[in-house]
């Protein structure tokens, strides 16, 4: 059928549509009649990317021409999610785009979703740096972010009977219409081998290392669009390529697997992302991991330097290497390697160069985080980076033993070779020795960085350790994923809002303006409709959007205490049994996250979530004054709908173990009120958004490490509080599990013994904290005045600022706004 086009629509909306068209026919080879969802997205995708490319092209050869410095940011993970939206917004095309396709009777939302997510993350870690990548795009800072372009990004969960199962996710199935492959930019990554010492002259000796092995990184570039498309950033992430893949003699002589050998072990590096947050794999395949793109990027980085300013002594005042986490770290030996082993520049000369250039963030405190690798391992799959490693420590310990005479604690406290059961390399004491800033996450976070890990390097080096508070990208958590309360916003306080985060605190004095909270509640309650109606369709549940939807999303991890949180359900599921006629506040508890694979009790955590849910809502007693949802497979698109649905935002690990979190951020800016402990960044949100409208409760990190240290016993806080007395013995009795009664007998134990994260020790004050909540909700007008201030007060929180702190502090790069 001919394609109308809308009265009155513009001559743009009808270019995009026969882009579109094009793209369908030319590039899909699909008629318009037999086309998918998924078929639109991607055409759809690709007219939008050409939109992209002159912009980034144009951008990207100014850049080298004025001589700006470039920022690299290196990061083991980016969880972009999906770009569509991103795109289409920043490009200011929403409109246009809805125009385009409306014609053609494609709804702009099915083509949305049938864009797989780009899960190429853990969690935090991940998306903090795709957020910092929107940032740095849209401040106008050159930079390019690098990373592993993994086949299977982080596994589906699917939920058997509770259970968790993992499944490979495959993102790459229909291609990807963002990328644009690079088969021509390849680096050639070494592993193992020997390695010589040339002798040059009498003063020199020249190490040659010989690799036995070596696999191919290819770029794949995704460009970055900056808010209304001020700068066009590239996201390079390598896949490896064997150099041999065939064995042909292998293969005419029949043996057919064996002749692939090489290419199956060359691209198992790129194949899956690891899926544990906060504590390191160990395996040798997540060492090549590290090694294969720290090393890619900086062969990219040095080529491009070279070939624009020609000597690397230049390197820093071009370049700025930021490292996202401790993973990347090798970059300091691999650095140094190019430096002195293939560009002769010497060894005193060649360290300061590598300092000035790398910077590198700590994302947790967690001991089991910071990497270590067995010297042995090293010694054979990164022999000369050993040699080098070994040397930095030589100067290093020398200037020590200089400035601290005789101070053994300290020697082996600092050193990068840690003694012990089998020797180890400290790679998060490399990063710090090797960089010239070291920030943590959050204010308190930096500051435990400074009293604990490395406390006795903030003696060595004063000026180094230092914070950057982490931020959220607006343009995704407020504007693309509540369109509904921005559009108040700009009718509240101006169309600035959508440019400067901090002119949200102009919405301070509407706070407690009565109409203008009825239109903040109308937003949420929007919000609360769209995403009860996604869980009936997808997940076959009911939630009523009258009740307080009480969320905490993310990883699933002892220290972020999900546990507490069901332990507060079965607690409230008793009261109201026992009360059955009180006028209890309706709440819907919905959780979501992913357990690692190999976590046996977080895995168990989201059983005992799933029974304890299933036994509560199927008890007409409760008549939904509580319900316990637990949705399957988290990810970045599912937090979109979840966060502007929330009306409390659970942020209750153990006070001192989250770094910053990130979740809190997009809850409080859009409109829900925390109900957390004084940890991570919580601390900077209850002093913007004032005491009164955020619920504090729990130890703070002094006690927690006061109780620790005496011995915690988690019977003390049983014996105290019937209420947790109650629902753990039903818990050890099987009452939630009676096909298994003694499935969760070791938990139990656990919490009445040593009890390490604290749950029984808060139990009580979270249990009235949320009773606190539950007073406030039940005064719509004194808890709509705090859902507002929370908005008006989260500015400060947009990754703006924090890439702003960034490159005046750390990068020394200018920003344009
Ligand atoms: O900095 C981003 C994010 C923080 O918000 C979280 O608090 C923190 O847990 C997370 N850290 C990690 C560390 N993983 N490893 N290794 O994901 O970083």
């Amino acid at each position: 059928p001919p394609i109308m086009a809308k009265p009155g629509e513009s001559a743009d909306a009808a270019a995009l549509r026969g882009a579109i068209l094009q793209k369908l026919t030319y590039d899909l080879g699909k008629s318009r009649l037999g086309a998918r969802d998924r078929d639109w997205f991607i055409a759809t995708a690709l007219a939008v990317r050409d939109r992209i490319v002159d912009r980034w092209i144009d951008l990207t050869r100014a850049t080298y021409q004025s001589g700006a410095k470039q920022v690299y940011y290196l990061s083991l993970e980016f969880l972009i999610g999906r770009l569509l939206r991103d795109n289409v917004s920043n490009l200011n095309l929403l409109d246009t785009l809805r125009d385009a396709l409306e014609p053609l009777g494609v709804d702009l939302e099915k083509l949305r979703i049938a864009e797989p997510d780009a899960a190429l993350g853990n969690g935090g870690l991940g998306r903090l740096a795709a957020c910092f990548m929107e940032s740095m795009a849209t401040l106008s800072i050159p930079a390019f972010g690098y990373g592993i372009r993994y086949d299977h990004g982080l596994f589906r969960q699917i939920i058997r009977d509770g259970w968790q199962r993992e499944y490979p996710e495959d993102w790459l199935n229909d291609g990807n219409p963002w990328e644009f492959a690079r088969p021509e930019i390849a680096h050639e990554i070494g592993f193992g081998g020997t390695v010589e010492a040339v002798t040059i002259s009498e003063a020199r000796v020249k190490h040659v290392w010989k690799p036995s092995e070596t696999v191919q990184a290819v770029a794949y570039d995704t460009p970055i669009v900056g808010w209304r498309g001020a700068h066009v950033n590239t996201l390079r992430l390598w896949s490896a390529r064997a150099m041999d893949p065939l064995r042909l003699d292998a293969f005419n002589s029949g043996d057919h697997v064996g002749a692939l050998a090489n290419k199956v072990k060359a691209e198992s590096i790129s194949k899956l992302l690891y899926p544990s947050d906060e504590s390191a794999s160990g395996q040798e395949l997540r060492l090549r991991q590290e090694y294969f793109f720290s090393s890619a990027a900086l062969q990219d980085l040095i080529r491009r330097h070279l070939r624009v300013y020609g000597d690397l002594r230049s390197l820093p005042d071009r370049v700025s290497i930021q490292l996202n986490d401790t993973h990347p770290a090798i970059v300091v030996a691999e650095l140094l390697r190019i430096l002195v082993d293939l560009h002769d520049i010497p060894w005193d000369e060649a360290w300061p160069i590598t300092q000035k250039t790398i910077s590198y963030t700590n994302h947790t405190l967690l001991p089991e985080a910071l990497e270590s690798w067995p010297v042995p391992l090293m010694e054979r799959l990164l022999p000369r980076h050993m040699q080098l490693i070994y040397l930095v420590n030589a100067f290093h310990l020398d200037s020590v033993r200089l400035q601290y005479p005789g101070d053994g604690r300290l020697l082996s406290s600092v050193s990068l070779i840690e003694e012990g059961h089998g020797r180890r390399v400290r790679m998060g004491h490399l990063a710090v020795v090797g960089s010239h800033k070291v920030n943590g996450v959050s204010a308190l976070h930096s500051d435990l960085l400074k009293q604990t890990v490395f406390a006795d390097f903030h003696r060595l080096f004063p000026d180094r350790l230092t914070n950057k508070t982490n931020g959220i990208t607006f343009r995704r958590w407020l504007q693309q994923c509540n369109p509904g309360l921005t559009s108040l916003l700009v009718d509240a306080v101006g169309p600035e809002v959508l440019d400067d985060a901090g002119a949200l605190v102009k919405l301070k004095p509407l706070a407690g303006d009565k109409a203008f909270q009825e239109k903040f509640a109308a937003v949420k309650r929007a919000n609360k409709q769209a995403l009860a109606a996604l869980v009936r369709d997808r997940f076959q549940l009911r939630l009523d959007p009258d009740a307080i939807f009480d969320v905490q999303i993310k990883r699933i991890h002892e220290y972020k205490r999900q546990l507490l949180n069901v332990l507060e359900a079965v607690a409230l599921y008793d009261e109201i049994r026992s009360q059955p006629t009180k006028d209890w506040t309706p709440r819907v508890k919905i959780m979501a996250g992913k357990a690692a694979a190999s976590y046996h009790r977080a895995k168990l955590i989201i059983k005992l979530a799933h029974d304890v849910a299933r036994v509560i809502n199927s008890d007409p007693t409760v008549r939904n004054l509580l319900k316990v949802v637990f949705l399957p497979n988290y990810n970045v698109s599912l937090a979109e709908m979840i966060v502007p649905a929330a009306d409390l935002s659970e942020q209750i690990s153990t006070a001192g173990m989250e770094a910053s979190g990130t979740g809190n951020m997009k809850f409080a800016l859009n409109g829900a009120l925390t109900i957390g402990t004084l940890d991570g960044a919580n601390v900077e949100i209850k002093e913007h958004v004032g005491d009164e409208n955020i619920f504090i409760f729990g130890l703070t990190t002094p006690e927690v490490e006061k109780r620790r240290r005496e011995g915690w016993q988690g019977q003390r806080a049983v014996d105290q509080s019937r209420r947790l007395q109650e629902a753990l013995e039903q818990i050890e009795a099987g009452v939630f599990s009676p096909d298994d009664p003694t499935r969760y007998r070791d938990l139990v134990r656990d919490l009445r013994g040593s009890d390490y994260f604290l749950v029984t020790a808060d139990f009580d004050s979270y249990y009235d904290a949320q009773r606190a909540v539950a007073e406030r909700w039940r005064n719509p007008e004194a808890w709509w005045k705090s859902a507002v201030i929370n908005t008006a007060s989260m500015g400060w929180f947009s990754s703006d600022r924090t890439i702003a702190e960034y490159a005046q502090e750390i990068w020394n790069v200018p920003v344009k706004r």
